[in-house]
């Protein structure tokens, strides 16, 4: 068996990430390729999809809640925290499938995700063949100040994983032709962002966006995004196409 490659889903709360891990699924299995779903957000509490490996069988957001005396947000820090101590369950579990792909979810609130040091530990532990699929919010990517924002985020999260990112640009079909095509050519042509970000009134933000801009242009983080849809499976097939020229050269897995 080819090693399995194992993509994490990832992007700012409500970007569409447990969606898209379930219509990717969807997709794969369509075209006869094996993968299994890994859901690493305690907190979730309705999944559209039946988890494989979940992390809800080894930690219990309710039960943080009630030991020690915390609100929603505090025991999804707690939380958290516990996934590294579970990680070595996790990656067996995981090992129980013969998979060539691990599609996992990870918790509402990026910052639990991107900035804890466990998640360090969970990416180092999981695979060698991992890469993340950071989700840009179609409404924060229709401003020039928007878009800058969100890839100095994800730009930050680079920083923190040394695997290879996809930007996608999600729910495409929320955004009106004309504003699809704006955001994708500012993120294909960074002349357009700079020169959108420079009509801007002028004003401390804008200075802070140009220099945010020449940050990601200097450093390489600067992207074209992949547009998809979870509602029309736009891009899926894109997506796994870079997957395939990420991983494996381009080469399609054996499907069976
Ligand atoms: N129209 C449209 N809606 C979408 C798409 N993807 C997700 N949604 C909706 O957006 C909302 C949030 O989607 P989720 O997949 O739960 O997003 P998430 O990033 O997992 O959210 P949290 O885990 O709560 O942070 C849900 O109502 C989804 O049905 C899409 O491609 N198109
Ligand atoms: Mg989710």
């Amino acid at each position: 068996m080819t090693m399995s490659v194992t993509l994490y889903f990832v992007g700012t709360a409500g970007s569409g990430k447990t969606r898209l891990t379930n219509t990717f699924q969807l997709w794969m299995q369509s075209q006869g390729l094996k993968s299994i779903i890994v859901n690493l957000d305690p907190g979730a509490e309705r999944l559209p999809y039946a988890p494989e490996v979940d992390i809800r069988d080894w930690i219990d957001i309710k039960g943080v809640m009630s030991d020690y005396d915390l609100g929603p947000n505090g025991a999804q820090i707690i939380c958290a925290d516990m996934l590294a101590l579970k990680v070595d369950e996790v990656k067996s579990a995981i090992e129980e499938y013969e998979t060539d792909y691990v599609l996992v979810d990870t918790p509402g609130q990026i910052e639990l995700f991107a900035y804890r040091k466990s998640s360090g530990v969970v990416v180092d532990t999981l695979g060698e063949n991992a890469a993340m699929a950071f989700l840009f919010d179609p409404v924060l990517s229709k401003t020039p100040m928007g878009l800058t924002s969100l890839s100095m985020l994800c730009g930050s999260i680079q920083f923190r994983f040394s695997v290879p990112f996809i930007n996608a640009l999600s729910k495409i079909d929320l955004l009106r032709p004309e504003e699809l095509e704006r955001i994708l050519s500012w993120s294909e042509d960074s002349d357009k962002l700079y020169d959108a970000l420079i009509s801007q009134p002028s004003g401390m933000r804008k200075e802070m966006n140009i220099e945010s801009f020449r940050v990601l242009e200097d450093m390489g983080l600067y992207r074209a995004l992949t547009p998809i849809s979870s509602e029309t499976n736009f891009g899926m097939e894109d997506l796994y196409n870079i997957l395939q020229q990420t991983f494996m050269g381009g080469e399609d897995l054996d499907a069976d």
